[in-house]
């Protein structure tokens, strides 16, 4: 049985928790002065040897993004945090900045040390105003204390620390779209290659990370990469939040090594709401595939969950439950895809508008059998074919809920109606 280890969420529940005074008495800011101690590529090499894998939803080993970092290039290096967390389903990163914001501090120090970045950013997305005030806090708190300006701590490093806010957009958490956004273009996604590790942010080497990898790093600093390596499962390493949210019984977040499974998390979190039972649910947020009460117990780890035929992405296990009319809830997704799609190219633009127009017709009861292979093709059209994955999340939703619930959306034109009107009425008020 995998228990729970609370490591960035230990301490969430103390009404202090965000405050310097807090994460100190807790040994905060030790790690820094360790890491200012150290060789800047031994840094490197300890989150290359930890196994941590980028938290933010692909899983890219997060030292080996800073490896291709080009060293006495003469160049001014950057480190971005990627805080602009809006995929359906994932919330672990604002209350992560909001409840251990000096986590998320102290680890942009560390690993803009390691990179020997002088300037970095936190860019947040921008509707959530109290986390960005709270994250002001907390840099103004560090900057009092010395660990970060000039000179931190003696140490002859120099680093300055800004707090960007986003204006609302999906499309700015692609890190592509959020270096054009944070030079003040509109935000769209850039051609990789170059990625932005050769030529990120001003055309500077550039490491983006998102929160939840960047807060790790203190911890594996101060305990260590074997520490760290020894949760977790053979490639997925480590620990992870993981967000349960919609029909169970305790939802929230979950700190636990990755590899646990859903079956396992369920029984922490009270199981499935009171007298009902799991229908389906996403492993990663709404751009992964959706899962069934088949796979209960898929290990909740990178490699597992693709072996069964979705993503881990973000961990943001959003869990229905049998009263759920899954083609209304693709549709919803899918109305959030074209609002979002930033329009650069066609198969996403169009083709997540048509998604829309067809699930609306469906969920009616108007559709034809005819249509759920428009969809399939459609689907077909815009993965692999979209400049970014923003086309590829959207075509997740529709295929998985035809791939396990092909009957239920016959049923709608079967009926002429969604089968569901008077239980969902209540689900989604
Ligand atoms: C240098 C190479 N760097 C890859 C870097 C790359 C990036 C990272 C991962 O999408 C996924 C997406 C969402 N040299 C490199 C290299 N890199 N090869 O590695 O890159 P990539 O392209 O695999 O993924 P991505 O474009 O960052 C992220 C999924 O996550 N997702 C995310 C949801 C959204 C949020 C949010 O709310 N903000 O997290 C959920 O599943 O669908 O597949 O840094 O530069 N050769
Ligand atoms: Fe924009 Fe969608 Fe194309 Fe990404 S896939 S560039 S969001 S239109």
């Amino acid at each position: 049985m995998t228990t729970l280890t609370p490591i960035l969420t230990k301490y969430w529940d103390r009404p202090d928790s965000f405050t310097r005074s807090a994460y100190e008495a807790d040994g905060g800011y030790r790690a820094l002065r360790t890491a200012l101690g150290t060789p800047q590529d031994d840094i490197i090499q300890a989150v290359k040897d930890s196994g941590l894998r980028g938290r933010g939803g692909a899983g890219f080993p997060t030292g080996m993004k800073w490896g291709f970092i080009p060293q006495g290039d003469g160049k001014p290096h950057y480190l971005v945090v990627n805080a602009d967390e809006s995929e359906p389903g994932t919330c672990k990163d604002i209350p992560l900045m909001m409840a251990n914001p000096h986590a998320l501090v102290e680890g942009v120090i560390i690993s803009s040390y390691a990179i020997r970045a002088n300037f970095a950013v936190i860019y947040v997305r921008g509707e959530v105003l109290h986390v960005i005030r709270r994250l002001q806090q907390a840099v103004a708190e560090a900057y009092e204390a010395g660990y970060i300006g000039t000179d931190i701590l003696g140490s002859g490093y120099d680093l300055e620390l800004v707090v960007h806010s986003g204006a609302g957009a999906y499309i700015c958490g692609e890190e592509t779209a959020l270096l054009d956004s944070l030079e003040g273009f509109r935000g769209q996604p850039r051609l990789k290659p170059p990625f932005p590790a050769v030529a990120g942010l001003y055309g500077g080497p550039t490491v983006i990370n998102n929160v939840e990898s960047i807060a790790s790093v203190p911890s594996i600093v101060a305990n260590g990469a074997d520490w760290f390596a020894s949760m977790g499962t053979e490639k997925s390493k480590g620990f992870g939040i993981f967000s349960l949210s919609g029909h169970v019984t305790r939802p929230g977040q979950y700190e636990a090594p990755l590899g646990i499974t859903l079956r396992e998390l369920l029984d922490m979190a009270g199981g499935i709401r009171a007298g009902h039972r799991l229908k389906f649910w996403t492993p990663g947020g709404s751009s992964t595939p959706i899962f069934t009460d088949e796979h209960l117990d898929v290990p909740l780890d990178f490699e597992s969950v693709g072996a069964a035929g979705s993503m881990l992405g973000t961990r943001a296990l959003q869990i229905f439950d049998e009263t759920v009319c899954v083609v209304r809830a693709v549709l919803r997704w899918s109305e959030f895809y074209a609002h979002e799609s930033c329009g650069k190219c066609t198969p996403c633009r169009e083709g997540t508008y048509w998604y829309k127009q067809m699930l609306k017709r469906l969920e009616a009861g108007q559709g034809t059998e005819e249509d759920l292979e428009t969809l399939l093709d459609l689907s077909d059209n815009i993965l692999g074919r979209s400049f970014c994955a923003l086309g590829d999340g959207a075509t997740s939703p529709v295929t998985s809920s035809i791939k396990h619930f092909r009957e239920e959306y016959i049923r709608h034109f079967e009926t002429g109606a969604c089968p569901f009107d008077e239980a969902a009425s209540t689900v989604w008020a």
